[in-house]
């Protein structure tokens, strides 16, 4: 059985981290049988991040090398029609939605004053004091210096939303009016832009990202579409 470690349910979304919110979206989709346990015990995951799985005492870490250790294991229902153009569009879609948007969306979480609140009482609100004034304020330390350290921190307010809404206008394109990203089928491309875009759509954050990705009716209704068939909206 895999058992499948990650955050703790937060803004009424499977999960509030995208990554671990598209595994278990991949989990879904594929009809494989998991368990979930819910977990901030970051000590413990081999890489230091969430997710990673437990499959019969064989720890995988990191979202994508997860569903790739999958598809090895118990085959690859959802891409192995692909072809070599829909890989390559499905791997640079990936890479757009997980290196560079998340970084974005995590600036307006983490650092901008409205996200940070919404994010301070949803992660953090039920510790008690002092840990609830100290854990945040390390965390939140920790975080501004990822986005340093990734770049996206370095730009102004402005400069981030920019990137943010260009990325959501070129995935609007992308998705034209395709019932999903790489066709008529459902691929594990839609775990990734399923968990990414609920989290900026269906979160309480208003932002001029989710503003922009909601004027894109087809991004809108694709994400409706997707939780309607893979995931509760609580
Ligand atoms: N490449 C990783 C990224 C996972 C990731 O960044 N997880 C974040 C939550 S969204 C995390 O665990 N952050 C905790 C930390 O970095 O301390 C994957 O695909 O699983």
């Amino acid at each position: 059985m895999i058992t499948l470690h990650q955050f703790p349910p937060a803004f009424k979304l499977p999960n509030a981290s995208p990554f671990c919110m598209k595994l278990e979206l991949y989990l879904r989709m594929a009809g494989l049988p998991y368990r979930n346990r819910y977990t901030l015990e970051l000590h413990r995951a081999p890489k230091g991040k969430l997710p990673w799985i437990d499959d019969d005492g064989t720890a995988v870490a990191d979202s994508g090398l997860i569903i790739d250790y999958l598809k090895r294991k118990f085959g690859d229902p959802l891409d192995g029609k692909l072809n070599q153009l829909q890989s390559a569009q499905a791997l640079v879609m990936t890479r757009l939605f997980e290196e560079h948007l998340y970084w974005a969306v995590l600036y307006d979480r983490w650092i901008g004053a409205v996200g940070w609140e919404m994010t301070r009482q949803a992660f953090f609100g039920r510790l008690h004091w002092p840990l609830r004034v100290i854990v945040p304020w390390i965390a939140r330390r920790g975080v501004r210096a990822e986005l340093h350290g990734h770049g996206m921190g370095r730009h102004t307010q402005e400069q981030i939303h920019a990137l943010g809404i260009a990325d959501v206008d070129a995935l609007a394109a992308l998705l034209g009016d395709q019932t999903y990203f790489l066709g008529e089928h459902p691929t594990s491309m839609d775990a990734v832009a399923a968990a990414f875009l609920a989290n900026i759509l269906m979160v309480p954050l208003e932002t001029p990202i989710k503003a922009a990705a909601a004027r894109h009716a087809n991004l809108a209704a694709y994400c409706q579409r997707m939780a309607q068939e893979y995931f509760p909206v609580a």
